[in-house]
């Protein structure tokens, strides 16, 4: 029996992968849309087990998201490797995609660096001209660069059978970033937008691989060929999509795939795909997104046959065999003066309000004057969720001395969309002046969030806990001093993940700590210790 290995191989939100290799190392991309540090890397030696290694988009420089809203920001990004430089591509909504806005529509650019283990060492972004999304760089035998991307095509003739958004292929100046050549429409489709493009040459040909259908239930991938270049003329293979999940699967929209040879001759791909729950024969949306899934490519008359030609399943076969099990428990590493890998904040902070000096293994927020369903960035430091059953916990050091400051713990989907516990001071009620418990959960209408206070202790530390199953989170809160944890909510995840009243719902739940003031800073701490992450 061939050796199987697990899907997803990156676990958690990590739509839109892309992937090289140099020498016998891999290294992934993918998308974070409103999201802070942008484009995270994902290394690896065997395509199986990947470890975050950094990101391309650490400065407000490369990268300043102001008040986008939920799934605007960075969309699908390519790298690439050429003559031992890393390019990554991508472009930045600064609004969530206008459906027939082009004004704002986004012209893509790229990053650069020679050692891609060094965050620091990324280049600031060299734009291109052609407007689109899902940019992808194609190097030809002569040196000769070519960017593909999506946009709605110019002069689409009135009546036309194809979707109006089509992958244009332009020859380009890398170094300027400069069209040289007119955009050439080379892939329109007549069953939904022709996205996620990424071309790649192997012996003669070059092949064009494309997301077609839509990225949700419909999601398919389609390959062409050309034995002449990237302009085509382009030939369709002859089975396409090159296979299809549907949705009664346990693997469903899967597509967006980058094609790409391994240390030993062999081609694997790596595209997304989404884990819906199956709940009273309902299927749900899965907390954790688009995640990243690997197959592996055989070629038969020169056209590629994913996964043996067979469905996207969890168990995949593959030659591969050496998967370790995700670690079951994350402790937040709070002894180091920075913040570990994997942190992310909503937007680009204006400036950093946290610390893991002032008090020694503690993370420290100094919140804000945003509230957590502020456009703009508030103090929130979140992770993501990376296995269904997961419980997120820390306890919490906080004496405010003022109603309106708070600090907690946060199960989040967008600003319209989270369940939060925190430790506040009453401004009105029967605890009007006391330290409570403030919980926050979202309600039939999305983006209105009910509020309900608990008596707390007036000082002492609190435990705060947030454990998701898959279908719902349940958030529990311990008092020191007290045996037991008591159960505040449960929230049924399906509220949590519904498509934001403006923007999209591109992303996947993720699990935070925060704290803000009401239209003022706090300036009372909120200490953070035992940070954890566990698979329950
Ligand atoms: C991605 C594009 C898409 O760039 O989703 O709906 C975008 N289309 O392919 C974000 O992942």
């Amino acid at each position: 029996m061939a050796a199987t290995f697990n899907n997803p191989v990156i676990s958690g939100f990590n739509p839109d992968p892309s992937v090289i290799r140099i020498g016998e190392d891999y290294f992934l991309v993918t998308s974070t849309f409103e999201y802070f540090p942008g484009l995270p890397i994902y290394h690896s030696k065997d395509l199986l087990n990947w470890k975050l290694i950094g990101h391309g988009l650490t400065r407000s420089s490369q990268l300043n998201l102001r008040t986008v809203e939920p799934s605007g920001g960075i969309w699908a990004p390519t790298i690439r490797y050429h003559k031992g430089r890393v390019y990554l591509t991508t472009c930045k909504w600064d609004r969530y995609r206008p459906k027939d806005d082009e004004r704002i529509f986004p012209r893509g650019f790229y990053v650069f660096t020679d050692n891609i283990w060094d965050d620091n060492s990324w280049s600031d972004p060299v734009y291109f001209d052609n407007p689109g999304f899902d940019q992808d760089l194609f190097w030809d035998d002569d040196d000769k660069v070519y960017l593909s991307t999506t946009v709605r095509i110019a002069n689409r003739p009135v009546g036309s059978k194809l979707k109006d958004f089509a992958i244009h292929v332009s020859e380009i100046d890398l170094i300027t970033g400069r069209t040289l050549t007119a955009p050439k429409v080379i892939r329109a489709s007549p069953h939904g937008i022709a996205e996620g493009s990424h071309i790649i040459k192997r012996g003669k040909y070059y092949y064009l691989f494309t997301a077609e259908g839509g990225t949700e239930a419909g999601h398919q991938e389609w390959v062409l060929r050309s034995e002449v270049g990237p302009l085509g003329p382009w030939e369709l293979g002859p089975v396409n999509p090159l296979w299809y999940n549907g949705t009664e699967e346990e693997v469903q929209s899967t597509g967006h795939a980058d094609v790409f040879e391994d240390a030993k001759g062999d081609w694997w791909a790596v595209f997304l795909g989404v884990r819906p729950r199956l709940c009273e024969k309902e299927w749900l949306d899965s907390p954790l997104g688009r995640e990243t899934f690997l197959v592996k490519v055989i070629w038969e008359n020169d056209w590629p046959i994913f996964n043996g030609g067979k469905n996207i399943t969890i168990a995949t076969e593959g030659r591969h065999t050496g998967q370790l099990a995700p670690a079951n428990v994350w402790n937040a590493d709070l002894e180091k003066s920075t913040l570990e890998l994997g942190w992310y904040q909503k937007h680009t902070p204006l400036k950093q309000e946290w610390s893991l000096s002032e008090r020694p293994g503690h993370l420290r927020l100094y919140g804000s004057c945003y509230p957590l369903s502020s456009a703009e960035a508030p103090t929130l430091l979140l992770r993501k969720q990376t296995t269904f059953q997961q419980r997120f916990q820390a306890v919490l050091n906080f004496q405010p001395s003022k109603a309106g400051y708070e600090a907690g713990i946060v199960v989040w989907y967008s600003l319209f969309s989270y369940a939060s516990i925190g430790v506040t001071i009453a401004s009105e009620g029967p605890d009007a002046g006391k330290r409570v418990l403030l919980l926050r959960s979202p309600t039939d209408k999305i983006g209105v969030l009910t509020e309900s206070m608990y008596p707390l202790g007036p000082e002492g530390q609190v435990t705060l806990a947030i454990q998701g199953d898959g279908l719902q989170y349940t958030l529990s809160y311990n008092e020191e001093g007290k045996d037991d944890s008591k159960l505040l909510a449960s929230v049924q995840s399906k509220l949590l993940t519904r498509s934001p009243p403006i923007g999209g719902a591109f992303t996947g739940v993720m699990f935070g700590v925060y704290s803000f003031g009401k239209m003022e800073p706090v300036l009372d701490p909120a200490d953070f210790s035992k940070i954890s992450l566990e698979a329950v």
